[in-house]
């Protein structure tokens, strides 16, 4: 047997029998690791790095939160990237743009901004902001204290597909086209455009202010039946279709109220999350993480999850599972 694997392998051949049971594993099996960043902690590295380069300098000011078990890879999770992003008071991260989508979660700081094909939103705590693929796009700060984001990213997905461009625009800023808040007017009230041709692939509309998902959710959990393993949970939507908000990235924002604790949940979207608001602890097999505001935490595929909530709590997420509903491969189980 040895003989012949070792007689083929020059032709560029190898037997199957003896990597087929860990080709298809009976359950996911994964580096990824559970973790829990606490912003806290890890903020004083965050403005360490903002005085040590600037923002046009770094291109993009982010400490990358790597996953333990995938050191050194730039992921969060096996499909997904995440980091934090520092833009100090009169600075801007110039334009560019590239195939990877990201999605943004607003953590600290008011009144930056970032401007994305065109049109330019203000950024403020709990804001659900995405930039699709190949849209030009740039940060700048003109409040006057620090600004941090989530950034998600699809970084490890387009590098599976062998699929990354990027481009710089040779300016530290693009054109603004559209007043502020058009695309909100245009897509988020309800109303289309009657002869409407958007690809729907991404949602037009690029900022989710917080005020309004967290109304949502408020009389969601006000008026709604619980979810014995999600609470109140929705996901971002594209106003096109309904979908996810973005082809890549599944993003969602949860209401669990004070003293609730879910039944066991597992599912295949290794996720991230951030505590908005609130304070408890998730339990991702058997090892128990506690959060309060700002803190990420990071799920595993197929890991078992309970979580708690001390005070009623928000929790922001994003997850591949956008992209395994597609390939119909996302499996969950309420336990
Ligand atoms: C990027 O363009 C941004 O535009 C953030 O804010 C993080 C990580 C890797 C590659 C490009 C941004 C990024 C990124």
């Amino acid at each position: 047997m040895n003989d012949f694997a070792e007689k083929i392998r020059t032709q560029h051949l190898s037997p199957l029998w003896n990597v087929m049971a860990s080709l298809i594993t009976p359950q996911p099996k994964s580096d990824c690791r559970a973790h829990l960043w606490k912003f806290d902690d890890i903020r004083p590295a965050l403005m360490e790095a903002g005085e040590i380069i600037s923002a046009k300098e770094a291109v993009r000011r982010v400490l990358i939160l790597e996953n333990p078990g995938m050191a050194g890879q730039s992921k969060i999770t096996t499909s997904l990237y995440a980091g934090l992003q520092l833009v100090l008071p009169g600075e801007i991260a110039p334009a560019h743009r590239h195939s990877q989508s990201a999605v943004r979660f607003v953590l600290e700081g008011s009144g930056a901004h970032t401007t994305v094909d065109g049109e330019r939103t203000m950024m403020e705590p709990g804001d659900f902001i995405i930039t699709p693929p190949w849209a030009w796009h740039d940060h700048g700060n003109g409040s006057d204290k620090p600004m941090i984001w989530l950034d998600g990213l699809d970084i490890p997905i387009v590098q599976f597909f062998d699929a990354s461009f990027v481009e710089d625009l040779g300016l530290d800023e693009q054109e603004i086209q559209r007043q502020p808040g058009t695309l909100n007017a245009t897509y988020g009230e309800g109303l289309l455009p009657v002869d409407n041709r958007a690809s729907g692939l991404t949602s037009p509309i690029f900022n989710y202010p917080y005020k309004k998902s967290r109304a949502a959710l408020r009389a969601l959990m006000d008026n709604g039946d619980i979810d014995e393993w999600n609470a109140f949970k929705m996901h971002y939507s594209n106003p096109l279709n309904g979908g996810y908000a973005m082809a890549t990235m599944a993003t969602f924002l949860s209401m669990i109220p004070k003293g609730f604790e879910s039944r066991p949940y597992r599912s295949t979207d290794a996720t991230v999350f951030v505590c908005v608001e609130g304070s408890g602890s998730t339990t991702i097999n058997g090892e128990e993480f506690h959060w309060s505001p700002r803190d990420i935490f990071v799920v595993p595929s197929w890991s078992t999850v309970v979580h708690k909530a001390n005070e009623t709590s928000v929790l922001f997420s994003y997850s591949d599972r956008v992209v395994q509903e597609k390939l119909g491969i996302w499996r969950q189980e309420k336990m």
